[in-house]
């Protein structure tokens, strides 16, 4: 009972009504690691390995996932073999930008907390100098703040799927060009060019999947250099959109939404239900596109049950 009752002080008890539901939901700490390595990664479907920055040898960074309410508790090392100082910008905190955001030397370590005010789809990065290197070579990734829970407008999904789009500089050490926006040759989605798509690289091993009829929410984040996104899913229509993913900014039924460099949003797709059919998730900028931004979401009866579930939803 003793032990009971600590638990209850030691978290925030919150009640949720939603009609005749009703649910406990429990803010908690949620501890997070990321090591900043500079490594090679392979950035395409044939093997290219490329000289990145990463967190933790991923490109993108692992995908950190919170309730609204619950604190992240976040260790940042940098590994003592890296050459570079690095750092970690959530775009979900409200923090210093000289103290939590700033640089780590190699074989030290910073610890901070933040507690997100607001549920949405974010981006984190190193904003270390020169901040459009870090980000070109790899140190993006994403954290998604869940409301409380689902509601009318915010329908909970039948799959959930993460993308997130940057520019590839094959240059890797011409931090010139990257900021005037010269010698990026393709697009990256989760880290490789045309990494779901068999139809522009028959290298592609990997595609989303649905079953026809299914909500698929699509987590959208850009994080290219300086390319806005025009997300558009070909023969479709974004049933909802989520401007930055909360749930209060519901936009519907929308043919193209904009994404802002360093922005992300949450967008449903409902495929016809009574067939089988397929979409391509797109950037509808051409220079993208063609480029390597497009993803294939395969609506088929057939759909892996594994797919865009269970956290299985960044698919690497
Ligand atoms: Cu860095």
């Amino acid at each position: 009972m003793k032990l009971f009752k600590m638990r209850i002080l030691s978290c925030i008890a919150i009640t949720i009504i939603t009609g005749a539901n009703i649910q406990m939901a429990f803010a908690k700490t949620v501890k997070i690691t990321m090591t900043a390595m500079e490594t090679g990664v392979v950035i395409d479907n044939k093997g290219t390995t490329y000289p990145a920055w990463t967190y933790d040898g991923l490109i993108p960074g692992k995908l950190v996932r919170i309730t609204i309410g619950d604190t992240v508790d976040f260790t940042l090392n940098n590994a003592k073999e890296n050459k570079k100082s690095h750092s970690i910008d959530f775009h979900a905190a409200e923090a210093d930008i000289l103290n939590e955001f700033g640089s780590v030397r190699p074989g030290h370590s910073k610890h901070f907390t933040f507690t997100p005010r607001f549920a949405g789809v974010y981006m984190y990065h190193c904003g270390s100098n020169p901040m459009a290197q870090h980000i070109a070579r790899g140190m993006y990734g994403v954290i998604i703040v869940d409301p409380k829970h689902y509601s009318k407008a915010y329908p909970k999904p039948d799959r959930e799927y993460v993308l997130v789009q940057s520019q590839y500089f094959p240059d890797a050490t011409n931090n010139v060009a990257m900021v005037e926006n010269k010698g990026w040759t393709h697009s990256l989605i989760n880290g490789k060019i045309f990494h779901y798509d068999p139809i522009h690289d028959s290298h592609a091993t990997k595609i989303l999947m649905a079953k026809p009829g299914e909500r698929v929410r699509i987590f959208f984040v850009n994080a290219n250099i300086n390319m806005p996104v025009s997300f558009h899913a070909t023969a479709g229509i974004w049933d909802r959109v989520f401007a930055n993913g909360n749930p209060e900014n519901v936009l519907y039924g929308m043919q193209t939404y904009g994404v802002p460099v360093g922005g992300a949003s949450t967008f449903d797709i409902i495929s016809p239900a009574d067939r089988d059919t397929n979409n391509a998730l797109m950037d509808h900028t051409m220079g993208a596109a063609q480029r390597g931004a497009i993803t294939l979401l395969m609506n088929t009866s057939g759909a892996n049950p594994r797919l865009g579930r269970n956290g299985n939803i960044l698919l690497r």
